[in-house]
């Protein structure tokens, strides 16, 4: 009598937990995307300190990602790196010493100071006209993009590439890092200025057009809307 051949199809999930309108959130979809790795998505709100949360990650920040076995990581740099190593293919990491320390430089710049930007303009266009019962302040945002806009899109503007890779004409994590933040204007409703940044701008279009980048639209449009018409992240 010939054996019984038992096929297991292993379909590793992922659970990406918080609010869409995270250029962190943002980057760790788009980065599962880019690898063709399935994940279901979850609502974490970020600025509900609840037990189970900071159970979660003791430092009360989204996204978190959750293993089919329960495991969970936190920081977007963390979960990019360590599904990098577990799915090495494609590679969205520089192979290269030099060109890689380049690729977590970019990365680093977006997660720090352009996301502190970019979240401010975000804020000011989006929550804190509902919280304050006050429409936006434009005076008050024209002023603040006068002040922080010119070093850093001037910085961007003076090292945009020509194609869709910042790094070594190889699209990965610098990239996704750069665009996932900058999207944080094109929610505020206050998109990048193409005339004054045309290089980094186009680069920008490019990379924010992927499959990868479009597929989360709809949960970024949703989050932006609950956090316009109730000041709070979606539950
Ligand atoms: N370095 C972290 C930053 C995560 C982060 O700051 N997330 C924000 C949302 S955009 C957050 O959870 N903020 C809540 C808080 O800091 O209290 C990462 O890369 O994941």
């Amino acid at each position: 009598m010939m054996g019984r051949h038992v096929i297991i199809l292993e379909v590793l999930i992922y659970i990406l937990h918080g609010a869409a309108t995270s250029p962190f959130v943002r980057k760790t979809w788009i980065f599962l995307k880019e690898k063709g790795l399935e994940f279901e998505h979850r609502q974490l709100d970020p600025l509900d300190k609840s037990e189970r949360f900071l159970s979660m990650n003791p430092l009360g920040r989204i996204p978190v990602l959750e293993e089919a076995d329960g495991n969970l990581i936190s920081d977007s740099s963390v979960i990019c790196d360590y599904l990098e190593n577990v799915h090495p293919s494609p590679r969205l990491y520089p192979a290269d010493n030099r060109s890689r320390a380049k690729a977590l430089w970019f990365e680093e710049y977006a997660d720090t100071l352009l996301t502190q930007i970019c979240a401010q303009v975000f804020w000011m266009h989006i929550i804190i006209p509902i919280r304050s019962g006050k429409p936006a302040d434009l005076s008050e945002i024209n002023a603040f993009r006068d002040k922080n806009y010119p070093d850093v899109f001037g910085y961007l503007e003076s090292v945009a590439p020509d194609d869709s890779s910042i790094v070594d004409n190889h699209f990965g994590i610098a990239d996704i890092s750069l665009a996932s933040t900058v999207r944080l204007l094109d929610l505020a409703g206050a998109p990048l200025d193409a005339d004054r940044w045309p290089r980094f701008n186009d680069y920008y279009q490019r990379v924010i057009s992927r499959p990868s980048a479009k597929s989360i639209i709809d949960e970024e449009l949703f989050a932006t809307d609950v956090f316009r018409t109730t000041g709070d992240a979606p539950k």
